[in-house]
């Protein structure tokens, strides 16, 4: 059986619960067969030499993990300037916050090339290589530069956007037309799928035909979606569990009688967190009935911040909590409950459950495990309801949620009260509806489907 090489920016050791759901899903197949799991090891040198980086390897159990350290100016021109300053954005459709100025493509490519060299170093002629994220897009195409002939499939975890968005890149094509260097491209979604074929045949002069091949400049790849989900078993196990029962009681006795909106999310602008916000103050001015007896707890967790454009949002949220706080708040009721702090992944389902509405509401999303992970966490007898944006890829798959454009404020405010207002026949109707789904299509359905199509790709 063939070896299955993992490579991502960061990497985990599967061994180790907190990991998460892709840590996981990836840590599981890895361990089936045995494997190599390839990253960056989080490390900057100051001393270092752009393109130079030490290898680390390590063994847990089944699993070899090896890392590379970077230097600083690698890490700033591949990881911060184009990977999160420009990848990130524009792939969410935020030309607005996409940072053209300290773009160094060079970076980029040199980095995945330092990648492709101590990779190729550490291969087996009849490895499957599986790549993972719009870091590392040029990878296969530095491998394959290099003699290396093994399987190679990419999966990316943001959206696609449409080509005119991509076409604002510099050296679009050169990045794009690296895709053709894997056997499988595998997006969350439907519509990434349809963009990444508009793409090649509107800006390479491509086509599309049978059997999800897409070809372009000679060369072919095979484009497919393949929805991520959760480890519904482990997060069903944790949701049983001391602290995430803990964490519900806590909820129970701090607002007692009041409903409770949730959301926990990285603070990222592609959450739409202030429009959110917008559309929870919207609720209480039209629908008065929730002020004193509705609380929005919104969980915000730190993320990247030393990107400028996080730090400037940040600031804006806790303007914009103020003042609704402010305007409506009393003595014994703060209508915003705002962290900006993470929680610890065991309490998660505990606080989840408390909602009786779970707010998902991104401007742009690949898939949103958020949402996923509210569904799971519920009472099943008492189930809350899921307020989801059509802009996160998983709106394709959960018809059954009370899907929002965050954009129009009055829809979602109004959105929210009917949320509020359901009745028990249909939560529990839409409750169930969107837990069969969610067992069908997991995480192990995800890493286990996509392998297969690898592996049947050439
Ligand atoms: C990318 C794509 C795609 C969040 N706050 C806390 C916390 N989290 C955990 C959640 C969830 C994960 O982080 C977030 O996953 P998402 O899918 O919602 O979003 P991204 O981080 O942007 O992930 C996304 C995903 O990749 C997978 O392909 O779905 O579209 O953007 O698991 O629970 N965890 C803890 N404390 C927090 O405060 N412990």
């Amino acid at each position: 059986m063939s070896r299955l090489v993992v490579v991502s920016n960061r990497i985990a050791d599967p061994r180790k619960s907190a990991a998460g759901g892709l840590a996981v899903a990836v840590g599981q197949a890895l361990e089936t067969t045995g494997g190599l799991w390839f990253g960056w090891s989080g490390k900057i040198r100051e001393d270092g030499t752009p393109g130079e980086g030490e290898l680390h390897t390590s063994q847990a159990g089944k699993v070899q993990l090896a890392t590379v350290d970077l230097c600083r100016e690698d890490y700033d021109s591949y990881y911060l300037n184009h990977s999160n300053g420009v990848l990130w954005p524009v792939f969410h459709y935020r030309l607005d916050l996409a940072d053209f100025s300290t773009n160094d493509l060079s970076g980029y490519r040199r980095v995945n090339k330092l990648f492709a060299h101590k990779l190729k170093a550490l291969l087996k002629p009849d490895d499957i290589i599986w790549v993972h994220d719009y870091h590392l897009i040029p990878l296969a195409a530095e491998l394959r530069a290099m003699g290396c002939q093994q399987r190679m499939g990419f999966f990316l975890h943001i959206p696609l956007p449409p080509p005119l968005i991509m076409a604002a890149i510099p050296q679009h094509d050169w990045l794009m037309r690296s895709l053709f260097a894997y056997d499988l491209v595998g997006f969350q979604s439907q519509a990434d799928v349809t963009h990444f074929r508009h793409y090649a045949e509107t800006e390479l002069k491509g086509s599309y035909g049978p059997d999800d091949i897409v070809e372009a400049s000679g060369a072919q790849v095979r484009a497919k979606a393949f929805p991520i989900g959760i480890d519904v078993d482990e997060f069903q196990t944790l949701a049983k569990g001391k602290d995430a029962l803990e964490m519900y009681d806590q909820m129970q006795k701090t607002y007692g009688q009041r409903k409770l909106l949730v959301g926990v999310e990285r603070l990222d602008y592609s959450k739409g967190l202030r429009h959110r916000l917008y559309a929870f103050r919207q609720l209480l001015e039209s629908y008065p009935e929730n002020r004193g007896a509705t609380t929005l707890v919104q969980i915000a967790s730190p993320s990247r911040e030393s990107v400028e454009a996080y730090d400037l949002l940040r600031q804006r949220l806790e303007s914009l909590t103020g003042s609704i706080n402010g305007d409506f708040g009393e003595l014994d009721w703060t209508p915003v409950r705002y962290i900006h702090r993470s929680v610890a992944r065991k309490r998660l389902p505990g606080l989840y459950r408390s909602g009786s509405v779970g707010l998902v509401t991104p401007l742009r999303d690949g898939m949103n495990l958020v949402a996923k992970e509210y569904v799971v966490a519920q009472n099943e007898k008492d189930p809350g309801v899921l307020v989801l944006s059509r802009f996160a890829g998983a709106a394709e798959q959960l018809d059954e949620a009370l899907q929002v454009n965050p954009y129009d404020t009055a829809q979602m405010a109004e959105t929210i009260q009917r949320a509020l207002q359901m009745g028990l026949p249909e939560r529990l109707e839409r409750h169930s509806a969107l837990m069969q789904r969610m067992k069908a299509q997991d995480v192990h359905w995800w890493s286990q489907t996509y392998l297969a199509d690898l592996n049947a790709s050439r």
